[in-house]
């Protein structure tokens, strides 16, 4: 059995993840045989050294009978080449058109010699180490030009989640022969917004699973030790976060240590953003991202960003579209609420005219420079740039007395705040129980919990819920979300969760299955601790209102008329996120029992104090 990060489903959905990221491979192999890529491909295994004598496994498909060169299309992956190449499935748009396939266990992972390193960063001038996963690709893509039968010296790459960081590394210092990469949700800074840690925030639970399933074996043959239907009630049990170590890993798992010793955005963390190490745009590039992506939503855009910096030939592209993590490239990962069913005309029209365009020179094609679905309207969107610099005014969606939310600021006499009790003991789920494991192979709804309805809080006494009245005509937003709130707690930490939520009609008529709907369009988290530097964090001032910035990153998506906004506020998302003591301890990874205390927390609405969620709205064509 193989591991896991694409995307299980629940237990009933047989999912078939045929890109390379981990979910995708556990439930692959049922689908995979016999593999589809003997049916137009001659298909061998070997290794292919690199530059310091370390030797890569890897499996290359050649097209039987092509009239003439073809490109080649490279994967990379640390999850296992065997079976994952999906010639008859998920790269059929691409089939078609011709291309030689290759797919690469990466280093350390699987058969591949060498040893394994987490979201290895870039070699600095002066560092020892020979190599890192810019020189594998590298060299790797030095061998496949000379070796490979009939190709026609232009090499692609793509890959999603880990297969994706590995794509876009490919792009720093590329091969003279690399023409073309599509870094699929690609993770980017993994403390800032991607797997491990959101702005501070420890991902609990993904970052145990995933760290445990990555490095007990470097085939994920070791199973993650929980074994334990509702993890929820699993890691409240746990107690204190040293327990991990002390029980479970034992030292075995150097990204957990990673995470104990580095739980601020030091040195460790930012030699490993990804967004920092793109200085130019060398290569055409297409980054693919999903909108409900419980994995790495931070890094496509991130990494469309950072190379907008410098791409002076118009060659950076964007696509996001309304998926779960890789769900572009699995009908099955479908989240109905929010997607028609648009990841074959993405797979046939733009990923498929990517690469003939930059592989096979193919005239007449165009990519658009960013396509974004926009979820509430149903319809794709063209932005010339994004975010969107024309037509789109800044607005703020503010809380208010009462539980309202508006786009007019609190007048005097309002009730100027709220307040719940967050208690340790009893964190607000993020997602409904029982929360299975990340990747149970026996199914799991982490794959779309971020599409989840989030009345399964409504109520709760430490959610604080914002309303807005029945829109009368459909609000757009494109772009930047950023949450201000003005808040405070009695304890020294304290975690501000925000989400912009899109409640629908009561009454839906044909779909009546979503009455009432409420979704999340955009949401994150910030450790108090981190409100004014991410790299020095500083206990809180009891009792004082203190502004705190919570960016949700960035959507376009159009509350519909009829629908209403919604915003709630909590403090405690759980296990996926663990849980601050809130009392000021200097390393949350070394807390013990008793420092965890439950403690009031307050927001404020009056109008020196307005708490409220910066929005782009458009006001005109979408183009921007
Ligand atoms: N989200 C997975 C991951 C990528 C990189 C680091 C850690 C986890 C994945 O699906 O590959």
């Amino acid at each position: 059995m193989r591991c896991v990060p694409l995307g299980i489903v629940a237990v009933t959905l047989t999912l078939v993840l045929s890109s390379g990221s981990a979910a995708a491979h556990a439930q692959q192999e049922a689908r995979h045989s016999p593999e589809p890529d003997s049916v137009t491909h001659d298909c061998r295994n070997l290794m292919v050294p690199m530059r310091d004598g370390v030797r890569l496994h890897t499996r290359i498909c050649e097209m039987r009978g092509a009239s003439e060169p073809l490109p080649i299309l490279l994967l990379r992956t640390p999850y296992g080449i065997d079976g994952l190449m999906d010639i008859g499935g998920t790269l059929q748009a691409l089939t078609g058109d011709g291309y030689q396939f290759v797919s690469q266990d990466s280093r350390g992972r699987n058969k591949s010699e060498g040893v394994f390193t987490m979201v290895e960063p870039l070699r600095r001038l002066g560092d020892a180490r020979q190599t890192d996963e810019s020189t594998d690709a590298y060299d790797t893509i030095d061998w496949l030009v000379k070796n490979v039968r009939n190709n026609n010296g232009r090499v692609g790459m793509w890959g999603v989640s880990y297969d994706g960081f590995l794509t876009t590394m490919a792009g720093v210092n590329p091969h003279p022969a690399l023409k073309a990469i599509s870094p699929q949700a690609p993770v980017a800074d993994m403390w800032m917004g991607d797997d491990f840690f959101h702005q501070g925030a420890f991902r609990l639970s993904y970052g145990f699973e995933y760290s445990a399933m990555m490095e007990l074996s470097s085939d994920q043959s070791v199973p993650v030790p929980i074994g334990a239907w509702d993890t929820y009630q699993w890691y409240l049990d746990l107690g204190p976060l040293s327990n991990i170590d002390r029980r479970y890993l034992k030292g075995k798992a150097p990204t957990w240590t990673a995470f104990v010793t580095h739980p601020t955005y030091d040195a460790f963390w930012q030699a490993r953003a990804v967004q920092a190490q793109l200085q130019r745009a060398d290569v055409a590039t297409l980054t693919v991202g999903g909108w409900w992506d419980q994995e790495d939503r931070f890094g496509p855009l991130a990494t469309y960003r950072a190379l907008e910096r410098s791409d002076s030939a118009g060659r950076n592209f964007l696509v996001m579209g309304p998926w779960m993590h890789g769900g572009w490239r699995e009908p099955e990962a479908r989240i109905p609420v929010v997607d028609p069913g648009t990841a074959d005309g993405y797979l046939r029209s733009i990923e498929r005219a990517f690469f003939a365009k930059y592989l096979k020179n193919e005239s007449g094609v165009t990519v658009p420079e960013a396509e974004l679905y926009d979820a509430g309207a149903r319809e794709w969107r063209t932005f010339q740039t994004w975010p969107p610099r024309e037509h789109v005014a800044q607005k703020n969606l503010y809380l208010r007395a009462g539980g309202l939310l508006s786009f007019d600021p609190p007048t005097p006499g309002e009730t100027a705040f709220d307040q719940f009790v967050s208690d340790p003991a009893r964190p607000v789920p993020y997602r409904a129980r029982p929360v299975e494991e990340t990747y149970n192979k026996r199914g799991s709804h982490w794959y779309k919990w971020e599409a989840a309805d989030q009345r399964f809080v409504d109520g709760r006494p430490d959610v604080l819920t914002y309303r807005s009245g029945l829109l009368a005509e459909d609000v757009t937003i494109a772009g930047d979300v950023i949450a201000r709130l003005v808040a405070a707690t009695t304890g020294r930490d304290a975690d501000w969760v925000v989400k912009l939520i899109d409640v629908f009609p009561d009454s839906m008529p044909g779909q009546w299955e979503q009455g009432g709907y409420e979704l999340m369009v955009a949401h994150d988290i910030l450790r108090g601790r981190y409100r004014k530097s991410f790299t020095d964090p500083e206990p809180l001032q009891p009792n004082t209102a203190t502004q705190f910035t919570v960016d949700l990153h960035q959507q376009a998506y159009t509350f519909r008329k009829g629908h209403r906004m919604m915003v709630q506020v909590q403090s405690t998302w759980f296990p996926l996120y663990d849980r601050n003591p809130q009392s000021w301890v200097p390393n949350i990874f070394e807390a013990r029992a008793v420092d965890y205390k439950a403690e009031t927390h307050r927001v404020w609405h009056a109008p020196s104090r307005a708490s409220r969620i910066e929005v782009s709205v458009l006001t005109g064509p979408a183009g921007g």
